[in-house]
């Protein structure tokens, strides 16, 4: 039987030997890992979605349109985002690397805060949001405090075209899949940790590592739906299970 849901003691025992014995470990997070540094995610009770609906908000169609719209959004997450500290679960992370027992992160998201906490190798499949990007020259620049003053949406310097963070919005490809792929084909354990895997094409990466025979580690708090895919599941706060895993 593929699912196995570690409740008893044997069964984190079995997990850990068996995420112990994997050539090619890697880690797949979302928004949850950061939630118990004080960053809400986004689908959540307290999450971004509730004031801010996507279709609204989070389009490149709307940016294009109404970019003041999506400015709105940003300033929301700028604000969450601001002195934001790594918790145990991203520096478990970091520790697994370090001791040459994880690959790489591959991560939705853009708060940095893997990289703050020791990780070397992360691959910002949604951006980061240290940056403005302009979707008309390329143009890239660093964030600065005064892009967050409202009303106005920053412009480009060099064409004058709206700036944008540099963060993924729907509608737009995603980051870094070239490097992403050969990492999934060769991937015989992830550790899939606070992420819905409602969005795609990060959604369907778990997949590709079961169909390749690999092992799926679960951590969230709730069950999504790649639970019952997956071959151990860890219920509850990441910062708890995740150190406790790795220990
Ligand atoms: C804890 C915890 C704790 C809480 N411990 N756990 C129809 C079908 C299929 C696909 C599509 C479709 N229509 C459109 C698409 C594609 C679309 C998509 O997937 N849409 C779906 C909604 C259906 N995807 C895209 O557009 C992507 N691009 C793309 O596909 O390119 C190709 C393309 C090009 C051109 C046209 C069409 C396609 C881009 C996706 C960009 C996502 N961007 C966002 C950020 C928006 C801006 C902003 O930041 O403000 O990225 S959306 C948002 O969701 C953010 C996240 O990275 C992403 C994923 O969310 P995540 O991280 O999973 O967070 P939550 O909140 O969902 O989940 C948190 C989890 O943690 C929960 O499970 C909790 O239980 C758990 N948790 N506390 C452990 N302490
Ligand atoms: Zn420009």
């Amino acid at each position: 039987m593929r699912v196995k849901k570690p409740h008893s003691a044997d069964g984190w025992q079995q997990a850990r030997a068996e995420f112990r014995a994997a050539r090619r470990p890697l880690a797949l997070t979302g928004a949850g890992i950061s939630v118990e540094s004080g960053i809400p995610d986004f689908r959540g009770d307290h999450g971004l979605w509730r004031r801010f609906e996507p279709e609204q908000y989070a389009t490149l169609e709307v940016f294009r349109r109404e970019p003041h719209k999506a400015w709105e959004m940003y300033r929301a997450l700028g604000e969450v985002l601001q002195g934001k500290q790594p918790n145990p679960a991203h520096r478990a992370l970091a520790r697994l690397e370090r001791e040459g027992r994880l690959q790489a992160v591959i991560t939705q998201n853009i708060d940095g805060l893997h990289q703050l906490a020791g990780s070397r190798r992360v691959v910002e499949v949604h951006g980061e949001y240290r940056h403005l990007q302009c979707l008309r020259c390329g143009r890239m620049r660093p964030l600065r405090e005064e892009d967050y003053a409202p009303p106005a949406v920053p412009a480009c310097h060099d064409c004058g075209a709206p700036l944008k963070p540099n963060v993924v919005l729907f509608g737009e490809w995603v980051r870094h899949m070239d490097e992403v792929g050969p990492l999934l084909e060769s991937c015989d354990a992830l550790l899939v940790i606070g992420t819905s895997a409602e969005v795609y094409p990060v959604a369907d990466l778990p997949r590709q590592v079961i169909g390749n025979g690999g092992r799926v580690f679960e951590f969230n708090v709730e069950e999504t739906t790649l639970t019952s895919l997956a071959d151990y599941s860890f219920r509850g706060p990441c910062g708890r299970t995740l150190p406790r895993f790795v220990a």
